[in-house]
């Protein structure tokens, strides 16, 4: 059997099991049966699952796991070869269950360690060799130069820090959220309180799927236009790229190729500088805001107040250097 051969009939072997294992968690739904029963149901099939896992991991089976999120990446058009080549590369590691919350709290992280001299300086030298690329930004979309320069500089210290992750790895975990399997998992070891539910790991999940997918597929088709290997494209382990640390879905949906130079690459100061102006511009920025309006539009760039201040703060120390 050929490689993609085998992987067509792993997806369909993973179907089945993926169908008869949702069965079992699925029709525990007696109301008469105590949460502890779910968990206990939950962890056979999970056990089930490990067994499988010991198989999937022998050479019988290249994707080791992934079959879940082949299938999704199947249905949405991506095609057996590219999927059988990137899930049998060993630099992608075998199916792990990945722990997620429910109920996320904002995370406590802190970004004053962003705001010093050395920093301020690091932007400040990239602005004066930019400088060109930043003035026609602000032309262009209404954006100030300052917060451009502060969210570089805060997101990768204005491109020396883009990470080294393959994001395709990342945002497959972050797919693979509602694999049956895993929320049996995340059941049993949730230590959230009060314990969620079945039904609210599921839909919490079908979120995390919901928001990770586009940009995994977008991973693919941005390696695809650049004649690269998916898993060459490296960031964080949140899936984001390049000097202003874009979502692969972002990169096509507000990517400007400020250089002119034929493509968008936001590893290039003038794709990054433009990118980021289109983006704050498209989601409402306008130099003459209050700031609480300014901070409602960082919000969308990063969900966190700590994040937001920073950036805000930061933009203000620069204004007057530049
Ligand atoms: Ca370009």
């Amino acid at each position: 059997m050929n490689r993609v051969s085998k992987l067509l009939f792993l997806t369909i072997f993973s179907a089945c099991s993926i169908s008869s294992c949702s069965k079992k968690i699925w029709n525990n739904t007696d109301s008469s049966k105590s949460e502890r029963g779910l968990l206990i149901d939950g962890q056979d099939a999970y056990d089930e699952t490990a067994e499988r896992w010991a198989k999937v991991k022998s050479k019988s089976s290249p994707v080791r796991g992934w079959e879940y999120v082949i299938d999704k990446l199947m249905k949405a058009g991506v095609d057996t070869k590219t999927l059988a080549e990137i899930y049998s590369d060993p630099r992608i590691p075998t199916w792990t269950p990945i722990s997620f919350k429910v109920k996320p709290k904002e995370s406590k992280q802190s970004y004053q360690e962003h705001i010093n001299e050395a920093a301020l300086k690091n932007a400040i030298i990239f602005y004066k060799e930019n400088i060109n690329y930043f003035k026609s930004a602000e032309q262009k979309f209404g954006v100030s130069q300052s917060i451009i320069l502060s969210i570089l500089q805060v997101e990768t210290k204005c491109g020396k820090n883009t990470g080294n992750e393959p994001i395709i790895y990342w945002l497959s975990r972050l797919v693979s959220a509602g694999f049956p399997p895993n929320l049996t998992y995340n059941l049993s070891e949730s230590k959230e309180t009060p314990l969620p539910t079945l039904k609210e790991f599921e839909e919490r999940a079908s979120w995390l799927e919901e928001e990770f997918l586009p940009h995994l597929i977008s991973t693919i088709q941005i390696s695809q236009k650049a004649g690269a290997s998916p898993l060459d494209i490296v960031g964080s382990k949140g899936g984001a790229i390049g000097m202003p640390q874009f979502l692969p879905g972002n990169v096509e949906k507000f990517g400007i190729d400020g250089d002119k130079n034929g493509s968008v690459n936001i590893y290039t100061p003038a794709d990054a500088i433009l990118s980021v102006a289109n983006f704050l511009k498209l989601h409402g920025w306008k130099n003459g805001q209050t700031e609480q309006q300014k901070h409602n539009v960082i919000l969308e760039y990063n969900r966190s107040t700590a994040y937001a201040e920073t950036v805000l703060s930061m933009s203000k120390r620069l204004e007057k250097k530049i």
